[in-house]
C-alpha cells in the first residue's frame, strides 16, 4: 500500500537511498496531488484550492519505487523571494539525483502554457523518461484530445507518444498512467540488474587472469 513518508524543505532533508525515484512535476493546481491520490487509490497527498501551497518536496513510497511531488513551477501568486526558493529546491533534486528514473511532467490539457512549453524542452534534453501527463481531460470534450495531440506535442516538443490524457477526478486513463510508471522502473531495474552481472563478470575474469599469474 503507498504512503506519504516525507517532506523536505532543502536538499539537506532529501532521502539519500537508492531507492528507485520518479517524479511528479508541474504548475501549480494542474492536479499533481489529485494524481498521486488517484494512483494510490486512498489520500495519501494534501489537495487543495490554493495554488503555490505545495512548497515541500514530498516523498511517497509506492513499494516498488518512490515517487516525488515537486514544488509548482510558474508561480504567478508568490512573491519573487519565494519564487526563487522554489526554483533552487527543484533544480537542487533535479540536478543531482542519480536514482531519478523518470520525469512525469503534467499539465491542464485545458490550458498548456508557455512555462510548460520552456520546462519541456529542459526535461526532454535532459531526462531519457520524459512523459507528459495532461490532466482535467474530464473538463474537455471527448474528441479534444484526438483532434488537439499533434499540437500539443509540437508545442511543447515532445512526440505525440510522450502524451497521456488521463483525469484525476473521473479515472480516465488512470490504469494507462499506472503501467507506463511501472513499465519504466522495470526497465530501469532490469538495466541495473544486468549492469551489475556484467560488472562482476568482469571483476572474475580479472581475478581470473590474476591467479594464472
Ligand atoms: N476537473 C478536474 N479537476 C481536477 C482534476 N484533478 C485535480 N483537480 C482539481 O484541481 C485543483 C488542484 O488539484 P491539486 O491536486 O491540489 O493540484 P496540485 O497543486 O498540482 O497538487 C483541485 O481543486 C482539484 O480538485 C481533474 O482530473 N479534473
Ligand atoms: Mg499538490
Amino acid at each position: 500500500m503507498a504512503k506519504f513518508i516525507k517532506s523536505a524543505q532543502n536538499k539537506s532533508q532529501f532521502i539519500t537511498d537508492k531507492t528507485l525515484e520518479i517524479c511528479f512535476i508541474g504548475r501549480s493546481n494542474v492536479g499533481k496531488s489529485s494524481l498521486i491520490n488517484a494512483i494510490a487509490k486512498q489520500n495519501i497527498a494534501r489537495s487543495s484550492n490554493t495554488p503555490g501551497r505545495t512548497q515541500l518536496v514530498n516523498f511517497f513510497d509506492f513499494g516498488k519505487y518512490r515517487l516525488v511531488d515537486l514544488p509548482g513551477y510558474g508561480f504567478a501568486k508568490v512573491s519573487k523571494s519565494k519564487k526563487e526558493e522554489l526554483v533552487y529546491v527543484i533544480e537542487d533534486y533535479l540536478s543531482d539525483r542519480a536514482n531519478l528514473v523518470a520525469v512525469f511532467q503534467l499539465c491542464d490539457i485545458n490550458v498548456i502554457t508557455n512555462d510548460d512549453a520552456e520546462m519541456s524542452v529542459w526535461f526532454e534534453n535532459n531526462y531519457k523518461n520524459h512523459i507528459v501527463v495532461l490532466n482535467k481531460v474530464d473538463k474537455a470534450n471527448r474528441s479534444y484530445f484526438d483532434n488537439n495531440k499533434v499540437k500539443i506535442a509540437k508545442f511543447l516538443n515532445v512526440s505525440v507518444d510522450r502524451l497521456i490524457p488521463v483525469s484525476a477526478k473521473s479515472g480516465t486513463n488512470i490504469s494507462q498512467l499506472e503501467k507506463k510508471i511501472n513499465e519504466i522502473v522495470y526497465n530501469e531495474k532490469e538495466k541495473i540488474r544486468l549492469a551489475k552481472i556484467e560488472a562482476k563478470k568482469e571483476q572474475d575474469e580479472d581475478s581470473e587472469v590474476s591467479t594464472k599469474i
